[in-house]
């Protein structure tokens, strides 16, 4: 491993971009003389995470060329279901398979363990269960890492860092307290960092989530992110119909029936309103 900085046209940031270069990023480097090496290209992206910064409206890339994401949770701080839908509507419309890794699971009786685990589960996802602290849990998940590049996200204070280090001892990133008051972590990583593992793949740990916000994600992809309205939707009069005010939509009738929940149905509206100012 080395490290290289990146030649002019590559700087840091451009116009509507936060980060020209990501985590995971392939890139062509030349060898300078006493001087770090240049990199001269950025390859072409498989995929990538990306969230847009609210007020500049810039994308802020999170990571490029993943196989699978995680979003970590735990008990402190509980994660809202926002973030959740957040997160999977941007993987969906990369195509990146995401997972779920419920942490801290030393602070759970073992059925609010099952309670929390069916959360997730009702979404479709696959969930670990792990303890950084007591260190379980990790060889169903070490297995399922192997030969991966995977990104793990997640409010902060959840035990990213944490559970880094323990698939990766040598990684030895920092990790903070959570504020016993306000339940919230402190923010003690600031930049996405990738650490190879030992069977093979790469974790990459990042800062903690305060928000995100979809960036270039179609109603479709959207939609996607929603399984009840996904299924429901098959059922509307219009092919295109996005399920707000049109007539004979499947879904406006399964809410008013009670056959579909209004937090899904309301975080679907939130979400899609924030991408109608999104050309896809
Ligand atoms: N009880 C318990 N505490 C844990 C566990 N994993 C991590 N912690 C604690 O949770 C706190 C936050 O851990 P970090 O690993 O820094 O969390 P993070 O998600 O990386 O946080 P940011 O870098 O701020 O985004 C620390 O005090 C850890 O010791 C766990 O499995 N059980
Ligand atoms: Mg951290
Ligand atoms: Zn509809």
């Amino acid at each position: 491993m080395f490290s290289a900085f990146p030649a002019g046209r590559f700087e840091l940031s451009s116009y509507n971009l936060k980060n020209r270069i990501a985590v995971g990023d392939f890139v062509t480097v030349r060898e300078q003389k006493g001087k770090e090496p240049l990199i001269t290209d950025i390859l072409p992206r498989k995929n990538k995470i990306s969230r847009k910064i609210t007020f500049t409206n810039k994308e802020h890339t999170i990571a490029a060329n993943i196989d699978e994401a995680s979003i970590v949770v735990a008990p402190n701080p509980i994660l809202k279901r926002g973030l959740v839908d957040r997160f999977l509507c941007a993987c969906n419309s990369e195509g990146i398979p995401l997972f779920v890794v419920i942490n801290k699971a030393d602070l759970l009786e073992p059925n609010e363990i099952e309670d929390f685990k069916k959360i997730y589960e009702e979404y479709g996802l696959k969930v670990f269960v792990t303890s950084a602290l007591n260190k379980r849990g990790f060889d169903e998940l070490s297995d399922y890492l192997k030969n991966k590049w995977v990104l793990l996200v997640g409010h902060s204070g959840v035990g990213k860092s944490s559970i880094a280090n323990v698939l990766c001892p040598e990684a030895n990133f920092k990790v903070g307290d959570v504020d016993e008051d306000s339940l919230k972590g402190k923010h003690i990583t600031t930049s996405a960092t990738a650490v190879k593992l030992p069977n093979g793949g790469f974790l990459i740990d990042t800062a903690g989530l305060r928000e995100f916000a979809l960036y270039n994600v179609s109603q479709r992809e959207i939609q996607g992110a929603f399984l009840n309205i996904d299924r429901l939707s098959y059922n509307c009069k219009f092919s295109n119909c996005t399920h707000r005010n049109e007539v004979g939509c499947a879904v406006i009738d399964a809410l008013t029936k009670n056959d579909l929940g209004v937090e899904e149905y309301n975080s679907y509206l939130t979400l899609l309103k924030e991408a109608n100012d999104i050309t896809k």
